[in-house]
Formats: structure tokens, C-alpha cells, sequence
């Protein structure tokens, strides 16, 4: 495996020394919009085309997500790994996601489901090898035949290296070595746009625009009008570093860009830092038009090189998603990408998904507190932040109007509070735990917050029905008792292969009570009748998760009434 694939993308995508420049934001900015009601992007990073129509209906419409954003559809090199997608052949839909009806019937299933669908696109380069690529196309660097030969590629022929200072050299020069196509040239122009008015052909409603930074913000303007809905939506990814010759707000004119800070910050916030310090996140500190920003707590760049939060950090990551759905600034992606250890490694299992949270897809799109998020930023779109309120440490809440509140603990120990919301008065879920809570008529709700966990209510939410969690007294179940052992700091959660039980999630999985330790004790509502799948998982205080060893474990809810299952933790 080659990791010298990792220094010279860390140096491009490095941030160089120097004073940032100072983007000023209009006071009053409106959160960003991308077209819809729905601003939420799941990105289901090197996930075949298959699998994506089946997350649209199955969790992202259900959910309410917006768009998915799906991995660059292009032919690419051959080869395992995954940054084979960002080094073109020809832009013939044929690479190892799915063939063109594939994409296809990928664009009007996730339209049916109400998701529409952003595509990465490659259009600043080509590859720089030769061979043949993986819809059979032949190539060499700076010649693929029938799209683009030498003329279409820039002059300069040497690598962009670590010099940022230099506008020409970010621009027209190679970025870890691929063949630079020329921008500014009309027959590159009118080849790019003819690519992505194809995916507009097909349905597509918006795109990525890949290594935006390395391409004139001009030159983008002009592919862009060429396009048959000019006004289409359109992230630019621009990497913000500090004293840098190519400043990512330069590109606003064009529309969306991704705000890198963010991200970053939202690293240095929760490892480390103190939620109180986001109450003027976004334009507070220094960030691009709350408008036009699109957002993230990772991406598959950042995931590898450590300079953001990824999955590996429990709940530092997920309460980030957490706060992330819930503040209104920007439009934001969640990320979902798979387990790796190694930087090169391409998706489990081919790209197909058979199910969240096997063969090591990660599925944050679904987890429990990032999915009932994405509910609630839809409910509360369009309102401020109202009742902000912090202990001055990591502990936080905050409301959108009177359409929804939400309380972030990031301390180690937990939290009873009387909240102040402006939420009518009334019986709500709170959709982190699916437990349900009262609002008094004076606005207020108390909570008891464990450590490391939040509690949200919002207007689309009022009763816990169908999210799993509390039974209602009466109605049909399982009745979970399990003997375990356990050391300081660990708990002790059932999941399975229902979405009451969080889908054999880790993340989703609910928590026992070990209020008659040893034996750690839940009841859960199933409908009557049901034949399900469950284990039970240990996590330490640091989110580890421990499986049970052996098969899963099998139980059928009666037709009336409650199964009870008395088990043993199988170490
Ligand atoms: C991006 N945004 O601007 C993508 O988000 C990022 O994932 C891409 O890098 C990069 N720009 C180019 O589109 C990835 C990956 C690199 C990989 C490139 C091209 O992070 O490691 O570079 O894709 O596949 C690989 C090798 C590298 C080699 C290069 C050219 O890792 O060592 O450079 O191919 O052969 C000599
Ligand atoms: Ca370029």
C-alpha cells in the first residue's frame, strides 16, 4: 500500500502561515439554504449506487434528510483504494459504484423518498497515470483519448508542493501530481459543463465541486452558467488556510463553500475546549455568511488526516453532530464513511451495503442522535437561537423559537436542570433518549442528563411513539435482564435487528439500568408477535464498544403481552 499517499496531500491540503484574511459577513445572515425545505446532506462516502437508493428510502427520507451526496460517479483508475475516485479517466458513468442505469434508478428512488441527490464532481484534473480505466477506457497522463489531450492541460507540469503563497502555482499547477486541466480554456469549459449537464440529465440536483481552490473562481462562474439550471446547487470545496493566496471566500460568488473552520473548531471545542464558548459559533467567529456556508463535523479527507473529529472519538463525535443539527449556521453534511485502519483502504465489501453496521460501514446517518437530529432541525428551520444558557463550562442549551430546545452535557457527571425553553406547554419526546417529557406553562422541563448525552425536544416530536425506547404501560415488548459484571465507567446496552433497538448499532443501542446490579434490567415496546435479534454490548467511558461473543440471540414477542429474557453476558 502506498502511504506516501499521505504526505503530499497532508502538504495541499495543509494550512500555510500568515495572517487570515477577514471575511465580513452581512449582520442577520440567513441560515444557508440549500433548494428545499430540507437542509441536511448524509454523505454515503464510496457506498455503490445500489446501496445508496436503498438507505434513501429506507432511513434517509424516513428521517428527513434533504440530499444524500454520493462519491464521484466518474470512470477512475483501477485499484482498492478509495482516492481512485478522485483521479478521472473519462466521464463515462462506469466506475466500481454502479454503471449509468444503476445511477440512474439511484437518482429516482432517493427522488421518490424525497432526497435529493449531490454529486462529487472531478472536474479540476485528471489522473496522472497510464493504463486502462475501470469502464475500459486507455490513458495516459495528459492524454485521454477522445475527452482531453496535452492542449487541455495547464503548462505548468509540476507538482503544487507546499508553496499556498502563490495564486498561479495553487491554481494552474498539479495538485499531488494529477494532470491539471485548464480551466480557462473553451473547449475544457464547454467539456466540463457537458459532464455535468449529463448528471443533470439523469436528475441529479446539485454538486461538490472538488478541489475548488485549484480552479479560478472565474473559470467556475463560466462552467457553471453554461449549465442547463444555472442556479444549480453547488458546494465548493475551498480550503481555508490561513495567509494563503486563494482565500475560500472568493468563491461565494458562485455559491455554497465549505467552511473548513467550522469543523476544525468543532475539534478544538470538543476535545477540549468548553461548549460555552459556542454561542457565537458561525459568524461570531470569524466564519464565512452563515448562507453560504456548508458544514461539517468531517469528511473523508478530514476523517484521515486528524484534522477534525471522526468515529473513532465516541461521544466527543456524536454530541458534535448533536450540536451541529441543532445550531443554525450553515447547511450541514453528516459523513458516512466505514471502520479503517489504513489510510488507503477502499469500502468494506465492495462498496455494497447489506446492512448498517456490518462488514465495518459506519452509518452515522442513522445513529440514534445524529437521525432524530435532522427531525429536528427541520422542525425548528428558519427560527434563532432563543434561551441560550451554559454553566460556563461544557454544559449547554439552547432553543429555536418556540419550536425547539435542546441540552448538550459534555461533562463527566450528569446534569438535573430545569430548562427554560419558549416551547408551548405539553407532553414531548425527548428524541435523544425516546423518552417522553413534560413542558409546564410556564416553558420550563427538568431533565436529568447522564454524562456525555443530550436531551432534544421539538414540535414534530410530541409523543415517543415509533422512536423506540420507553414502553407504554400495557402494550406488548421484551422484557430484557441480563447478569454482567462491569468495571467502573462501563454500561451495559441491548441492540438488534430491530430500529426499536437501534439496528445493531452501537451508537442506537439503548442503555440497561443497573439500578438491581448485577442483573442490568430494560423494557422495550415491539409490536406483538415480533421475532427479533438482539445482543447486548458493554461500552467503557470512553464510548469502546465490546460485543458479546457467540450468535445473535433470538426471542418472539407474544400476542399479548411481554417476553422476558433472562440472560447471562457472554464475555
Ligand atoms: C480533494 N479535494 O480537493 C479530495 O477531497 C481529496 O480526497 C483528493 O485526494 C484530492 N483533492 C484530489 O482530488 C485524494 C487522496 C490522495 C490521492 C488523490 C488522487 O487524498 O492521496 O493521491 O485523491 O487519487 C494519490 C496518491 C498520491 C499521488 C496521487 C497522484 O495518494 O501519493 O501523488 O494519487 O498519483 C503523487
Ligand atoms: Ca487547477
Amino acid at each position: 500500500m502506498a502511504r506516501r499517499s499521505r504526505r503530499p496531500v497532508a502538504a495541499a491540503l495543509a494550512l500555510a502561515a500568515g495572517a487570515a484574511a477577514a471575511v465580513v459577513a452581512p449582520a442577520g445572515a440567513a441560515q444557508a439554504v440549500p433548494p428545499g425545505e430540507k437542509d441536511v446532506t448524509a454523505v454515503l462516502f464510496e457506498q455503490k449506487f445500489s446501496s445508496v437508493a436503498t438507505a434513501c428510502t429506507e432511513k434517509l427520507g424516513p428521517a428527513g434528510y434533504g440530499y444524500v451526496q454520493v462519491s464521484p460517479p466518474q470512470e477512475r483508475i483501477q485499484g482498492s483504494q478509495w482516492w481512485t475516485a478522485y483521479q478521472p479517466v473519462s466521464y463515462r458513468i462506469a466506475g466500481p459504484l454502479g454503471d449509468r442505469a444503476a445511477f440512474k434508478s439511484m437518482v429516482d428512488t432517493c427522488h421518490d423518498a424525497g432526497v435529493k441527490v449531490v454529486a462529487d464532481s472531478v472536474i479540476n484534473h485528471m489522473t496522472s497515470g497510464s493504463g486502462t480505466g475501470t469502464g475500459g477506457s486507455s490513458y495516459t497522463k495528459y492524454d485521454y483519448p477522445g475527452l482531453y489531450s496535452g492542449a487541455d492541460l495547464d503548462d505548468c507540469r509540476s507538482e503544487i508542493g507546499d508553496n499556498y503563497q502563490d495564486r498561479g502555482n495553487v491554481q494552474n499547477c498539479e495538485l499531488v501530481g494529477l494532470a491539471d486541466l485548464d480551466t480557462g480554456e473553451e473547449y475544457v469549459r464547454k467539456t466540463i459543463a457537458g459532464y455535468l449537464n449529463d448528471l443533470l440529465s439523469l436528475g441529479v440536483d446539485g454538486f461538490r465541486v472538488d478541489a475548488a481552490k485549484h480552479m479560478p473562481a472565474g473559470d467556475l462562474a463560466d462552467i457553471k452558467s453554461r449549465l442547463s439550471d444555472p442556479n444549480v446547487y453547488w458546494k465548493q470545496e475551498a480550503i481555508h488556510g490561513a495567509g494563503e493566496a486563494v482565500s475560500p471566500s472568493e468563491y461565494l460568488g458562485n455559491g455554497d463553500v465549505q467552511e473548513f473552520r467550522y469543523a476544525r473548531g468543532l475539534k478544538q471545542v470538543f476535545n477540549g475546549g468548553n461548549l460555552s464558548d459556542l454561542s457565537n459559533f458561525g459568524e461570531g467567529w470569524g466564519f464565512m455568511e452563515s448562507g453560504k456556508s456548508a458544514v461539517f463535523v468531517d469528511n473523508h479527507d478530514t476523517e484521515r488526516h486528524g484534522d477534525t473529529l471522526t468515529y473513532k472519538d465516541g461521544a466527543n463525535y456524536t454530541l458534535a453532530n448533536v450540536f451541529m443539527l441543532a445550531w443554525p449556521y450553515g447547511s450541514p453534511d453528516v459523513h458516512s464513511g466505514y471502520e479503517f485502519t489504513d489510510f488507503d483502504a477502499g469500502a468494506p465489501n465492495g462498496g455494497t451495503v447489506n446492512a448498517c453496521y456490518q462488514d465495518g460501514w459506519t452509518c452515522q446517518y442513522d445513529w440514534r442522535e445524529i437521525s432524530s437530529m435532522v427531525g429536528f432541525r427541520n422542525a425548528a428551520r428558519g427560527q434563532g437561537v432563543t434561551n441560550w444558557w451554559d454553566n460556563g463550562g461544557d454544559q449547554i442549551g439552547f432553543g429555536r423559537g418556540d419550536k425547539a430546545y435542546v441540552a448538550i452535557n459534555h461533562e463527566g457527571s450528569s446534569l438535573t436542570r430545569t430548562f427554560q425553553t419558549s416551547l408551548p406547554a405539553g407532553d414531548y419526546c425527548d428524541v435523544q433518549s425516546g423518552k417522553g417529557v413534560t413542558v409546564n406553562g410556564s416553558g420550563q422541563f427538568t431533565a436529568t442528563l447522564g454524562a456525555n448525552t443530550a436531551v432534544a425536544l421539538h414540535a414534530d416530536a410530541r409523543n415517543c411513539e415509533g422512536s423506540g425506547g420507553d414502553p407504554d404501560p400495557g402494550v406488548s415488548g421484551a422484557s430484557f435482564n441480563v447478569n454482567a459484571t462491569t468495571s467502573w465507567g462501563e454500561n451495559i446496552y441491548v441492540t438488534g435487528n430491530r430500529s426499536e433497538l437501534g439496528d445493531w448499532n452501537p451508537a442506537g443501542a439503548l442503555k440497561l439500568d443497573p439500578a438491581s446490579y448485577p442483573v442490568w434490567k430494560l423494557d422495550v415496546s415491539l409490536p406483538a408477535g415480533t421475532s427479533f435479534q438482539y445482543k447486548y454490548v458493554r461500552k467503557d467511558g470512553n464510548g469502546n464498544v465490546t460485543w458479546e461473543s457467540g450468535d445473535n440471540r433470538t426471542a418472539t414477542v407474544p400476542s399479548d403481552g411481554t417476553v422476558t429474557l433472562n440472560d447471562t453476558f457472554r464475555s
